[in-house]
């Protein structure tokens, strides 16, 4: 007879996980015991960076990813990561050490108190299963449901003194077992879409993260070519469905209602593909969309459809729905006309980097193929104005505006990728939530590039702050903090630039290791 342990294993080498990443404590122990050499198991020293870096490397692979926090603690420490994960739709498997059956009800230290209820509700699923019989079942459940559209986070507690426990024959079923969803959608649906956008005068089309996620990005390009329109990427966009530098490309659009009616206002059909109906940030009042602007949504998941304000809403495979659509429609006659040029940014001269010079400068010095998470808050749109993103999960954002996503992150996305670079562009701010993930990076000799952009402020609260007139808001600034210093710490190689030419050869040089290193880039005036 086998063990809760030996099974658990098991159906994780049968679902192609072999790499554990976690935080451990005591009731974490006996999983871990025994370690099979075929597993790896990637430590972060915060549970925050830990769920971070499993984000990034399920979101990068595209693949289910194995999380094993301790206890309730751990699980809180997560729950910022976690909200991220679950709007990233970011398909994890979250387990979580709890205190031996026999004290639970007695509450002895570390009993997680009615522990299937404490990530909700930022999961698809949370289970503590009742008996050490059925956790290889509630872990293969929790495998199957987080993969199946529209994946996401799922989460199971476990007792540890179930994994020595020999279980049930017929848990072998489970090491065979398979689950297939598929969002196809009908002939006729598509034929009644297709003939809505034949019938348009003026199409506009809005792609989505999840056109990234799900691999769809070259058939969205022959979708827009197909239909000749222009394209935006959806407000807030966590990842980047469509090439920056194509002629069709016109930018992100804004976060606010106002704002995107105002885009859409000459348009008669906007499609969108693979993002909620709208991710609105800074409210400014206005119409949805203007009163002869029809909307259709093609979205993985039901909830997404359900509480969008407005359209005809389509559950469904992106990939399939457009590669099927572009046989479907006929090229509009109207040229696409490009965005406004952006112009070059000038040489740096006062002692500092714009963020505007550093994109600049990254584009033409970043290795091809070469992959950006960003958490630089108030530099957002300028990124998305100037960074040439081209390939197929290329750009991270944290999808719920959680900081402390993209340094882990982007250690995450480096350990998938053996053969892109990954370059972190953080916030002098943001750089404090996850600031362990240096610490793995530097352990598991993950060569990120780590780019602190330092202007010594929440500079993003400044300019929201003039959004609400909130005026002599305390709590504003970050001053007096010397990364290279943390860095250093860590284990982390680290510079400090205020010049072209100091960045130059900092990244170049940084390119060339195979190790992580951090470049502090002054990009402001400091007051001091
Ligand atoms: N805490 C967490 C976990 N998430 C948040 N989003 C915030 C606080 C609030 N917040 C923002 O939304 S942006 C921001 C904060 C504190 C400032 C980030 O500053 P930064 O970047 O230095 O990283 P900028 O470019 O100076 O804005
Ligand atoms: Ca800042």
């Amino acid at each position: 007879m086998k063990t809760v342990h030996q099974y658990t294993y098991e159906i994780l080498r049968k679902n192609n996980i072999k790499m554990i990443f976690g935080n451990p404590g005591s009731n974490e122990l006996p999983f871990l015991k025994n370690f099979p050499a075929d597993f790896q198991y990637i430590l972060g020293l915060h549970e925050g960076a830990v769920v971070g870096i499993a984000d990034g490397y399920a979101q990068a692979t595209g693949q289910t990813a194995f999380v094993n926090l301790h206890s309730a603690a751990g699980t809180g420490n997560a729950m910022g990561a976690l909200s991220n994960a679950w709007n990233s739709h970011t398909p994890l498997v979250i387990t979580a050490g709890q205190q031996t059956r026999t004290m639970m009800g007695v509450e002895a230290l570390l009993t997680n108190i009615e522990a299937a209820q404490l990530p909700k509700p930022l999961v698809k699923w949370s289970h503590e299963p009742a008996i050490a019989n059925e956790v290889p079942h509630a872990i293969s459940r929790a495998i199957h449901i987080a993969g199946a559209e529209a994946a996401g986070p799922v989460y199971v507690s476990i007792p540890y003194n179930d994994w020595d426990i020999e279980v049930d024959g017929e848990n072998e079923h489970l090491l065979k077992k398979n689950v297939t969803s598929s969002q196809c959608l009908s002939e006729q649906d598509l034929l009644f879409i297709s003939h809505k956008i034949n019938s348009a005068q003026k199409v506009a089309l809005v792609l989505g993260t999840d056109v990234d996620r799900q691999f769809a990005n070259l058939s969205a390009i022959r979708f827009a070519e197909a239909l000749n329109v222009p394209v935006w990427v959806a407000p807030s966009s966590p990842r980047c469905p469509f090439p920056t530098t194509h002629a069709y490309f016109q930018g992100i659009l804004p976060a606010s209602i106002a704002g995107i009616s105002q885009i859409f206002k000459e348009y008669d059909l906007v499609l969108v593909f693979g993002a909620p109906v709208f991710r609105y940030h800074q409210y400014e009042s206005g119409q949805y969309l203007s009163e002869h602007t029809e909307l259709i949504a093609f979205t993985c998941d039901i909830q997404e459809a359900a509480r969008a304000a407005m359209g005809l809403c389509y559950v469904s495979d992106l990939g399939d729905s457009l590669t099927r659509l572009s046989q479907k429609v006929h090229a509009k006659t109207d040229t696409v006309v490009h965005r406004q040029t952006i112009e070059l940014s000038q040489p740096s001269e006062n002692g500092y980097i714009k963020p505007e010079r550093l994109f600049d400068m990254l584009n033409i010095l970043a290795p091809d193929g070469t992959i950006y998470t960003n958490e630089s808050t108030s530099t957002t749109n300028a990124l998305w104005d100037r960074l040439s993103l081209t390939e197929q999960g290329s750009y991270y954002f944290a999808a719920a505006g959680g900081l402390g996503f993209a340094m882990p992150a982007a250690v995450g996305v480096q350990l998938a990728h053996k053969t892109r670079r990954v370059v972190a562009l953080i916030g002098d701010g943001s750089a404090n939530y996850s600031i362990t993930a240096l610490w793995t990076a530097a352990q598991y000799k993950i060569p990120v590039i780590f780019i602190i952009l330092k202007n010594g402020t929440y500079g993003a609260l400044r300019w929201f702050a003039g959004v609400l007139n909130a005026e002599h808001v305390p709590g504003m600034d970050v001053p007096d903090i010397d990364f290279t210093q943390i860095a250093k710490g860590y284990g982390v190689d680290a510079c400090s630039v205020t010049n072209d030419s100091d960045f130059i050869s900092a990244f170049n040089k940084a390119v060339d290791s195979e190790q992580p290193t951090l470049i502090e880039v002054v990009t402001a005036e400091l007051s001091n």
